[in-house]
């Protein structure tokens, strides 16, 4: 393990006035995304869509890092130039999702264990060679009757401070993805309560598995309400909550915390970024790393379209120089006019 490359890396990811895009869904997930917009899912679509993502001019301006999927990792551009070269090329770090999903968790009902770490180390010394330089990995944490359970919590817990481990044993940096989901009429003290168990518990994990906070990016949720609350948090609710639990939670040492949108709509993620920037300076980074709140509007424009990929792309730069000036608070939602409507 390269701990400079580590500490290194882990600093450019959540550098100031850029995020990441997560653009890791797996071969589920982009039909899904795909089906929305009446595009079949073939390897071809899948990859010119890919490449309408990462070519976007001036993109880099504001994306420190990619997650791909392994698939995109090994594809190419049009022009045969691998995906991982041409991002490098860019300035932008290409990573590696490497988790293979959440699957039913053995005697608890409605709760997820995410599976992944047989031959997880093998795999990960050749996406190194791939030129990968980070990695994430996604547990997933229900809310709902008597949920989340603490046997769900330290499990993924567990699972997620093994996959960091070996990841900084490969010099790859871990984005460690602990999400409580949305799903469920909860109020926002009940997603404070869950994702600070949840997060204390991680972080307990780490620290038992001897991984280098210096050397890992959090990708956590925001606290929220949940999506059919009758009486949903507002903007400044959410920022304050959100805080007060990472405060909690989150040891000064760890660089930054990339936050994952979770079916929040686009301008929602980057208000809540915003929000939470503005009350600064704090111990860590506080980035993006988003999927769907980057992508949503920019594959609404593509539909699949060749002939729509430079407005597809005008799409994507706008959300993420919105973003980017969420970075530091300095976003407002006067910037929205400038975007063009879809
Ligand atoms: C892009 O979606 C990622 C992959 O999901 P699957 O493994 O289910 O296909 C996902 O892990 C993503 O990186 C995070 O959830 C953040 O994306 P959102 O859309 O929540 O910002």
């Amino acid at each position: 393990m390269s701990t400079k490359e580590i500490e290194t890396n882990a600093i450019k990811m959540v550098a100031a006035g850029k995020g990441i895009l997560a653009a890791d869904e797996s071969d589920g997930t982009i039909k899904k995304r795909f089906d929305s917009i009446n595009v079949p899912s073939t390897e071809e679509n899948r990859r010119s869509y890919r490449e309408m993502l990462f070519t976007t001019k001036g993109v880099e301006d504001f994306i420190s890092g990619v997650i791909l999927f392994d698939e995109t990792l090994r594809q190419s551009a049009q022009d045969g130039t691998p995906f991982p070269t041409l991002l490098a090329g860019l300035g932008i770090l290409p990573g590696i999702k490497v988790d293979k999903g959440a699957k039913p968790l053995a005697g608890a009902p409605g709760e997820t264990v995410t599976e992944g770490l047989d031959g997880l180390r093998d795999r990960l010394k050749e996406y190194y060679g791939l030129g990968a330089r980070f990695t994430k990995w996604r547990g997933v944490i229900n809310i709902g009757e008597g949920l989340p359970t603490s046997y769900a919590i330290e499990a993924n817990a567990h699972a997620l401070a093994r996959f960091a481990a070996l990841s900084q044993e490969a010099s790859l940096v871990p984005i460690v993805e602990p999400e409580v989901l949305m799903d469920g009429g909860h109020s926002i003290e009940t997603c404070h309560e869950a994702s600070e168990a949840t997060f204390k518990c991680v972080f307990d994990e780490l620290s038992k598995q001897r991984v280098l906070l210096e050397g890992m990016i959090l990708k956590p949720n925001m606290v929220l309400s949940g999506k059919d609350c009758p009486s949903r948090a507002g903007v400044e609710e959410v920022a304050e909550q959100t805080l007060r639990c990472l405060r909690s939670a989150v040891p000064e040492g760890v660089p930054g915390i990339a936050f994952l949108s979770g079916g929040q709509t686009d301008e929602e993620a980057t208000a809540h970024l915003n929000a939470l920037n503005a009350t600064g300076p704090h111990p860590w980074e506080l980035s993006f790393s988003y999927g769907r709140a980057l992508q949503a509007p920019a594959l609404k424009a593509w539909v699949g379209e060749a002939s729509n990929v430079p407005l597809a792309q005008k799409v994507l730069y706008h959300r993420a120089k919105c973003n980017g000036s969420a970075r530091s608070g300095s976003y407002s939602t006067a910037m929205e006019k400038e975007g063009v409507a879809v």
